[in-house]
């Protein structure tokens, strides 16, 4: 009888041991389908152009100067939009996806030869889009109800401002700030290098619909600001466009 205890406890031990193998070999759970049923206003590949601003260069001043919004629209956002469209041209796949948001929920299986340039051009084209429209010289606030969710998850606007504030701040090098609504319904702040997003869910530690972003690289504060990123972060408040950003949070959440 002892040894047949100590038999069975073995065996157990043993069936532990392969289940939690077993465990750690399992591929993560990934939430495809959430962001791409809620993104809103999906980029349809055969429309990507490079808009016009929806205001003057010079409308966001003091804040962001015209020469900076300028050179940054017309020459860096230009340069994405064209560069994506010369690799979509070029890759054959294009015909099974048909949108921008879509390629990014399956970054990962986009082919080695476009991989970079579809990451790195893609979001570009992506993120300035969603940065321009994110902006305005008008006095706007949150809906209520995005008030109330910031309220909820951060424990107030300082709060949540603070808290992107920092992650735009500590960005190291090159990318990007964001708020956005998680699988869970819930708002959070993250940061991403180079044009990467986090809609782009294999490349991302938590994925998310962006309903506000900031362009931390040099290139979007410069001219103006030299190295006090700082002060353009804190500018950029004054200018954030929260009608915007309260219709993506409602389209999302829908
Ligand atoms: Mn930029």
């Amino acid at each position: 009888m002892v040894q047949k205890k100590t038999v069975n406890r073995r065996e157990f031990i043993n069936r532990s041991a392969g289940a939690i193998a077993a465990l750690s070999l399992a591929p993560l759970a990934k939430t495809s389908a959430f962001s791409l049923q809620a993104t809103p206003g999906h980029t349809k590949l055969e429309q990507i152009e490079l808009e016009p601003l929806p205001y003057a260069f010079d409308a966001l001043e003091p804040h962001i100067d015209a020469r900076t919004m300028e050179i940054h629209h017309d020459k860096h956002h230009a340069g994405y939009i064209r560069k994506l469209k010369a690799s979509l041209d070029g890759w054959a796949g294009t015909s099974k996806v048909n949108s921008l948001e879509s390629i990014f929920a399956k970054i990962n299986e986009v082919p080695a030869q476009v991989f970079t340039s579809i990451r790195n051009n893609g979001g570009g084209a992506w993120n300035h889009s969603l940065f321009w429209k994110s902006m305005t010289p008008a006095s706007t606030k949150p809906s209520d109800t995005l008030a109330s969710k910031i309220d909820r998850d951060f424990g107030g606007m300082e709060s949540m401002k603070a808290e992107f504030s920092t992650a735009a701040a500590t960005r190291f090098g090159s990318g990007w700030a964001w708020l956005n609504m998680g699988e869970d319904g819930r708002l959070f702040i993250s940061s991403t290098p180079n044009q990467d997003n986090p809609l782009m869910e294999s490349l991302v530690e938590k994925p998310g619909i962006p309903l506000l972003g900031l362009d931390v690289w040099e290139h979007a504060y410069y001219l103006h600001y030299q190295n006090r990123r700082t002060d353009y972060i804190s500018a950029f408040w004054e200018i954030v466009n929260w009608e915007t950003v309260s219709n993506r949070f409602e389209q999302a959440k829908s």
